[in-house]
């Protein structure tokens, strides 16, 4: 049964308003295109209003910039006791937004609430330093929230980009406008309702539902925003750095693209290899940044472990994201199926063998094979752009000296893993991998405690772990001479 959708409105300054237009906008179902929902479509007038009313918020008497650090952190924490207490109907609601499959939206939100702790765990642990500057002085640093925040999030996985981006800002002491993207705005729409349960003060956090050229655009060109925190596309994330260095030189956070490689040794384990490999780049439908779009495997193995690796991609079961038995949903839209689509069909043209797969399934909804690419060459296409879909490309390698230059001859730099059991393959290939994280043996292994984001253009800072408030705060120095040295 479809989940209620409770909220549809903009959520500004602790009130649920139409757009100042009037207008709307559909949400769709990636399982068959129907409009689930009708959402009020935000643009620079509401982003206006949201900024304005996040600023008086953030206004040094207000009653959040008042409350005690620790006070922030209970806050926060109330909000994990509700989304806690909702974890179900929030995992069906984002799987019937976005298509991610239920069991794996329910996973991922039966962890939510220790995200949340743990991030929120750091609003009184912000801390500055008091300084042995020369001469008779005493001199000490204060860290204060950067401001007014601009969050932009993406449709692949917005409920845990909600908690990294909302969650740390909030622990910062920032306030913050929230722009969802135009696919799946409805699990930002009913977490904004429990932080309201929470009582979290008026104007602190808004909601803008609406377009990326209209609201988002509006969002990174206002003077008022102080920092941008965005996950999304490479050629978007450029638009906003080049934004905020035309303006008011916000700052900005970026979790970009990738082009993950992911190396498989001679000497792997294959019972393991061999599945974490396709969950590396099925789960999900590929819709992941750290898909682990590139496999290498060492010429030893590699006719064993291709044959394996179609083997089990044909035993994954596209259907309804709502099915206990099924493993991959649909694509999140037409536009995204119809370009993962031509990728295929590059894939072909440039000489890639296809072994299974490589066709739309149905004709209701966005769904395609899960497909297999092998004897794919580096320059190729499909080994070189984000493709954003189920199709595993496997390429051919020699020896680990080889791998480690052709894993990073990409300009994205996101993720990378490496399947051996020789302990020296996996320290070396961790050292010099280019990457912002480096499994061994493992993969799609995400948590808050541990810091994420990409070298190159993946992105810039990261999320997660325990510096992850700074990207929030501004460092103060306060110089004070004393009469005499003591
Ligand atoms: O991304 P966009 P799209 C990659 C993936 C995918 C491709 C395109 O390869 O195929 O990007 O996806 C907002 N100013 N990733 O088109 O456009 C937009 O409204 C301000 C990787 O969906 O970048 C949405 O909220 N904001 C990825 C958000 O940006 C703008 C996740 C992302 O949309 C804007 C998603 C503008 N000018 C896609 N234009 C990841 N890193 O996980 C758009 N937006």
């Amino acid at each position: 049964m479809a989940p209620q959708i409770k909220y549809t409105k903009l959520f500004i300054d602790n009130e649920w308003v139409d757009a100042k237009s009037g207008k709307t906008f559909d949400t769709r179902s990636p399982h068959d295109g129907s409009v689930i929902a009708k959402v009020a479509e935000g643009d620079k007038a509401d982003i206006d209003l949201a900024v304005a009313a996040a600023k008086r918020a953030f206004h040094r008497n207000s009653e959040w910039r008042l409350l005690d650090a620790s006070q922030r952190g209970r806050l926060l924490n109330k909000f994990a006791d509700l989304v806690e207490r909702d974890f179900k109907y929030l995992a069906e609601l984002e799987s019937f937004n976005n298509g991610m499959v239920l069991k794996n939206a329910t996973m991922i939100m039966s962890g939510a609430g220790n995200t949340i702790r743990y991030l929120a765990s750091l609003a009184d642990k912000i801390q500055g330093d008091t300084i042995p500057a020369d001469g008779d002085t005493f001199a000490y640093t204060l860290k204060q929230p950067v401001g007014v925040c601009g969050l932009i999030l993406p449709w692949n996985v917005p409920i845990l980009m909600f908690f990294n981006k909302v969650v740390t800002a909030l622990a910062a002491g920032c306030t913050v406008v929230v722009k969802p993207a135009e696919q799946t705005p409805l699990t930002a729409l009913a977490l904004a309702a429990l932080l309201a349960e929470a009582g979290i003060p008026k104007g602190v956090v808004n909601i803008v539902n609406g377009y990326g050229e209209t609201a988002g655009v509006a969002l990174t060109h206002h003077k008022d925003v102080a920092k941008i925190s965005f996950t999304g596309s490479l050629e978007v994330g450029k638009l906003i750095q080049q934004a905020a260095g035309a303006n008011n030189l916000k700052r900005v956070t970026l979790e970009l693209g990738g082009k993950s490689p992911l190396i498989i040794m001679d000497d792997a384990d294959l019972n393991l290899a061999v599945p974490w490999a396709a969950n590396a780049v099925f789960f999900h439908q590929g819709q992941i940044c750290v898909a682990a779009s590139r496999l290498f495997v060492q010429s030893g193995i590699y006719d064993k472990f291709v044959e394996a690796a179609v083997k089990y991609a044909k035993t994954i079961k596209v259907g309804n994201p709502a099915d206990d038995d099924t493993t991959n949903g649909p694509q999140i839209d037409e536009e995204m199926m119809n370009k993962v689509l031509k990728y295929i069909e590059k894939g072909q043209k440039e000489g890639a063998k296809l072994l299974t797969g490589g066709k739309r399934l149905g004709t209701s909804g966005y769904y395609i094979e899960p497909t297999v690419f092998v004897d794919v060459k580096d320059d190729m296409t499909i080994a070189k752009e984000e493709i954003f879909g189920p199709v595993q490309s496997i390429l051919k390698f020699d020896t680990l000296e080889e791998v480690i230059d052709r894993a990073n001859d990409t300009t994205y730099g996101l993720a990378a893993g490496i399947f051996t059991t020789n302990l020296n393959n996996a320290l070396q290939f961790s050292k010099h991998s280019e990457a912002g994280t480096v499994w061994v043996n493992t993969y799609l292994v995400l948590d808050s405690h541990t810091p994420f984001g990409g070298f190159k253009e993946s992105g810039l800072g990261r999320e997660g772990g325990m510096n992850c408030v700074d990207a929030y705060l501004e460092v103060k120095t306060v110089v004070m001479t004393q009469p005499k040295k003591f």
